[in-house]
């Protein structure tokens, strides 16, 4: 197959109306963070359990059509012995990998971070792709204050984005483009608005100049939030607003798929923003989901590391990938958070 065609066929099956994506891409730090939440080890088997478990879920690819890993994850198998990559294809979720290597400060940019992973991509590609990876994902980090993130930051991340989608396509490998304006801080919304609008300008300049494929890319953004320590927070109605007037303003409708990503919002908070821009009429991109935390809390908290525990979080997720999945075409309403 030509890179053209495994890309059409990828985002074909990425751009699922009704489905969105699991980020279960934790890296290490981050998922010894999330285990220690709920008094567990993140040990290898534990982290190779509970990914198993998510990916297990009965049903779940009928809300879930990809699934984030982490490179761990890729080699690992299930209980009976199936790679997971494999497991999550059987259930009909295609399998994805991070493939920054994290983030770092930005060098005489105090405040500023900037995300690493360039070095041998493409080679690291053909090696994910043997063990079933089709798409991949790359995170921007971007801080507010007053005077962050400069210009530099907005400059130097959006060439690594483009880069990083330029050198996926080449290889047959659907990008996922995350640029996640942070929400600590006391900033306001709209403050939070111009930076997000920056920021994408920025980045969609870039995948232009690098001849990124928009048709053949998804984009994972932030929503347009209150920063967090604000007094003065948002319900899903401005959230929605405010984020589709900037995504309107920066992003070409050649985008399939728009996949946020929840940043720390809760899990019933996330769904009812993405239920609000759902309903705000029609867009030229699909509206979607890209969740971790707001997909996999209420399944850690359910887990708590105890494999008969493990039909429970996979009831809890499969909830919120229900709900959000109703929220992806707009027919969530607050009672079905009542349903089991
Ligand atoms: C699942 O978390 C991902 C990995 O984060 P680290 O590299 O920091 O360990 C993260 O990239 C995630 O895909 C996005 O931030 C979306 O997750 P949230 O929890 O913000 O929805």
């Amino acid at each position: 197959m030509s890179a053209t065609s495994e890309l059409q066929a990828t985002i074909e099956a990425l751009a699922r109306q009704g489905a969105g994506i699991l980020a279960a891409d934790e890296s290490g730090p981050t998922i010894a963070k999330r285990f220690k939440a709920i008094g567990v080890e993140s040990t290898e088997e534990n982290r190779r359990a509970y990914r198993s478990a998510m990916l297990s879920t009965p049903g779940l690819g009928q809300y879930i059509c990809g699934v984030i890993l982490y490179e761990e994850t890729l080699g690992q198998r299930a209980d009976d012995g199936e790679p997971l990559p494999q497991l999550a294809a059987r259930q009909g979720i295609v399998p994805g990998i991070k493939v920054d290597t994290g983030k770092i400060p930005l060098a005489l940019a105090p405040g500023d971070e900037i995300t690493q992973g360039l070095d041998g991509l493409a080679q690291r590609l053909d090696g994910y792709k043997q063990l079933g990876a089709r798409f991949a994902k790359w995170r921007a980090v971007y801080n507010i204050a007053p005077t962050l993130p400069g210009r530099a930051a907005v400059e130097a991340n959006a060439e690594s984005l483009a880069r990083y989608a330029a050198i996926c396509q080449a290889q047959g490998v659907v990008p996922i483009v995350e640029p996640e304006v942070l929400l600590d801080g006391d900033h306001t919304i709209a403050r939070c608005a111009e930076v997000t609008q920056a920021v994408l300008h920025e980045v969609f300049h870039a995948l232009h100049r690098h001849g990124v494929v928009l048709e053949h890319m998804l984009l994972k953004p932030s929503m347009v939030v209150p920063g967090k320590a604000n007094a003065l927070q948002a319900g899903p109605e401005e959230v929605a607003a405010q984020t589709l007037r900037v995504l309107r303003r920066t992003v070409p409708a050649a985008v399939p798929s728009i996949n946020f990503l929840s940043g720390g919002q809760s899990p019933e908070e996330a769904t009812a923003n993405l239920q609000a821009m759902n309903q705000m009429g029609p867009q030229p991109w699909l509206l979607s989901f890209s969740y971790g935390r707001a997909l996999q809390d209420p399944a850690q908290k359910a887990w708590q590391g105890k494999s008969d525990h493990a039909r429970d979080c996979q009831n809890a997720l499969l909830k919120r990938a229900r709900l959000n999945g109703a929220a992806s075409v707009g027919k969530y309403s607050e009672a079905m958070e009542r349903g089991d």
